[in-house]
């Protein structure tokens, strides 16, 4: 195994190629993650993204590791769409805060028609007009949706795959893998940039990390934006009591992300409140560029303001500064 090949950016690693990479030794992976980081971002700097639940609870689909699944019990109190200036006013918190996307995420399985759109629209053009990059993950899209959220200046769209096309069925029954590409396609189509990833610590093993992995590099151009999750578990839901992940396995995650799909952003994203600075230092070494910031992702906690200062001050990273997304 010994030497990772890394040259030029490529869509057909095999997983035999992935197994190599996430299988070497640990110190070997990590160096060559970070350099290949090196060679397309800038170190020491990191996005700072901030999520907000725009529609919560009362999904019809089944994700076994999801608080707002209805097949589940978790105690979440479900909410309608908020409204604009609800929004909006988050998202000026988040601009305050040193963010600098902002993302939209409703409990939908699919997007609906009519007014619900047609305000989630405005969110997205107000979100674009305070000078932030605007995400959306609203579920399934139609073509004429995506291309009305384009039309809005919507930057890019969140649809994860999760996990390998094997496992999949064993966390989703409600929808398929092929409806997720479908979407993605779409997504693709209208000119909207790619957010797709996946979560790690499901019970799944590590050829489904590789088969995941696989599948987010055969992406034609590869995802812009990769977040890579800890599942954060949730009691009342199938992954409640999940035992935990081995960390460096998150790590490994992460640096082979990082080989496969050098120029994308890849996202330290659910599961940093589990994370030590020192782990979180080594998910950055690896190739990790960015976090969401403030004290809830949708529905569960996250770090906080107060600790994620102290986290970038002891590693000297810095939030990168606007002007957001130029191009995007
Ligand atoms: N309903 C839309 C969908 O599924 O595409 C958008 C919202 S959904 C909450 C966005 C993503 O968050 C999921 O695809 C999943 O990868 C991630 N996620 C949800 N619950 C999580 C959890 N408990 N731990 C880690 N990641 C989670
Ligand atoms: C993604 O991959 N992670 C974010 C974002 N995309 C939408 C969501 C994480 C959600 C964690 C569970 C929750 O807070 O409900
Ligand atoms: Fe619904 Fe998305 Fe949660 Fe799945 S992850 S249950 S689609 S909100």
């Amino acid at each position: 195994m010994g030497t990772i090949t890394t040259a030029g950016t490529r869509h057909d690693w095999t997983l035999e190629e992935i197994e190599s990479i996430y299988t070497a030794p640990l110190l070997e992976l990590v160096f060559q993650a970070q350099q290949v980081h090196r060679e397309h971002h800038r170190p020491n700097e990191v996005q700072g993204c901030i999520l907000l639940s725009i529609k919560t609870g009362g999904c019809p689909e089944d994700c076994a590791y999801c608080s707002q699944s209805a097949h589940y019990h978790t105690g979440l109190e479900r909410e309608e769409l908020l409204s604009v200036e609800e929004t909006l006013s988050a998202a000026r918190r988040a601009r305050a805060q040193g963010a600098t996307r902002f993302c939209m995420g409703a409990a939908w399985r699919s997007v609906p028609r009519g007014a619900a759109f047609d305000r989630v629209l405005e969110m997205v053009r107000g979100v674009r007009d305070l000078g932030m990059e605007a995400c959306c993950t609203l579920g399934m899209l139609t073509d004429d949706q995506a291309e009305a959220l384009a039309q809005a200046g919507l930057s890019a769209y969140n649809h994860n795959l999760d996990t390998s096309p094997e496992f999949y069925g064993e966390i989703i029954t409600t929808r398929t893998y092929q409806d997720r590409l479908d979407t993605l396609a779409r997504v693709r189509r209208a000119g909207i940039t790619v957010c797709c990833g996946g979560i790690v610590g499901m019970g799944e093993d590590r050829a489904a990390r590789y088969g995941l992995l696989q599948q987010l590099a055969a992406l034609d151009p590869h995802p812009e934006s990769v977040p890579v999750n800890l599942l954060m578990r949730v009691a009342g839901t199938p992954l409640g009591e999940q035992a935990p992940l081995d960390l460096l396995e998150l790590v490994r995650t992460i640096a082979t992300a990082r080989i496969l799909m050098p120029s994308s952003m890849v996202r330290l994203s659910a599961g940093r409140v589990s994370l030590s600075e020192e782990t979180q230092a080594l998910c950055f070494l690896a190739g990790a560029n960015s976090v969401f910031l403030g004290d809830k992702l949708l529905t569960t906690p996250n770090p906080g303001q107060d600790a994620d200062g102290r986290l970038f001050d002891r590693l000297g990273l810095r939030l990168t500064h606007g002007p957001a997304d130029a191009g995007h």
